[in-house]
């Protein structure tokens, strides 16, 4: 297992520019983890990021390292393509709720069920940021969102989807987890997580899927601090967190 050394300082991937995210989001501080894990094992040469159609559109804009922006819903499969032309690439798919299990649902489920060895990050933030706060696939029962004005009903919009327990059911990943960032203890647990995933992609083991329960706090029209006590008393009662396989611990 590669565990990389840590670095206690700016990740140098880490382009300094002024980020598009609103303040407080979990988008800025999970792009920052994201590249000290890179500068950690030393691959920001070789990793490709797929970035998403959402709030984290500008992907290629803060990470400095190759990467290619994926149409709305299709990053598993130009993730897909980019390793399989070249399986020494490190390649990691970055996508919010709306973009990975609403519009590209098949994508998600293909990729995962193929076990390409890729990494998946996960944002799950319950509603569709980038587009004004609408209802995601992930939106909680009775939460209120733009186009769920009274509460999301199950019997018109159907019960929130878990994708890590849908996922933990295909043979194929080989780690499956979901995280949250609500506070420094959760933070570093899900760096050692996402930096585990990765670590099992350098070692050509399979795919990982990792979840991270976000905010939203514009959308969700809370403080950031609010929104993160939302996520642990609210949100993580229906989505656990908890690593639902590890092919590597077996
Ligand atoms: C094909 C297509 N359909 C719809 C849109 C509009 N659109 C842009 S972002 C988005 C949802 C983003 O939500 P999510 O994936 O949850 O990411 P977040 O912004 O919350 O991080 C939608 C529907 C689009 N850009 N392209
Ligand atoms: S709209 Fe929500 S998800 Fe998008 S950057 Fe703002 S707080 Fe983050």
């Amino acid at each position: 297992m590669i565990t990389g050394k840590i670095l206690y300082k700016r990740p140098k991937t880490l382009k300094d520019v002024n980020m598009s995210y609103c303040p407080g989001c979990s988008h800025s501080l999970m792009n920052k983890i994201l590249c000290e894990i890179i500068d950690e094992f030393d691959i920001q040469k070789k990793t490709v990021v797929i970035a998403p159609v959402g709030c984290a559109v500008l992907l290629y804009d803060y990470i400095d390292c190759d990467s290619v922006e994926a149409a709305h819903g299709r990053a598993p499969a130009i993730a897909t393509g980019i390793k399989r032309v070249n399986p020494d690439n490190i390649v990691i798919s970055y996508q919010g709720d709306g973009d990975l299990l609403s519009i590209g649902m098949a994508e998600t489920i293909h990729t995962a069920n193929r076990g390409e060895n890729i990494t998946v990050v996960f944002m799950n933030n319950a509603v569709y940021g980038m587009t004004g706060g609408q209802m995601a696939p992930t939106t909680l029962v009775g939460q209120i969102t733009k186009t769920t004005p009274s509460g999301r009903n199950p019997e018109n919009e159907g019960y929130p989807i878990r994708a890590c327990e849908l996922i933990n059911t295909l043979e194929a990943p080989y780690f499956i987890a979901r995280c949250k960032v609500t506070n420094s203890k959760s933070i570093m647990q899900t760096k050692k997580i996402l930096k585990k995933a990765i670590g099992y992609q350098i070692n050509k083991k399979g795919y990982s899927f990792i979840e991270i329960l976000s905010n939203c706090p514009t959308n969700w029209g809370m403080k950031p601090k609010d929104s993160n006590k939302w996520i642990q008393e609210v949100m993580s009662k229906y989505y656990p967190v908890k690593i639902f396989r590890d092919k590597g611990e077996a």
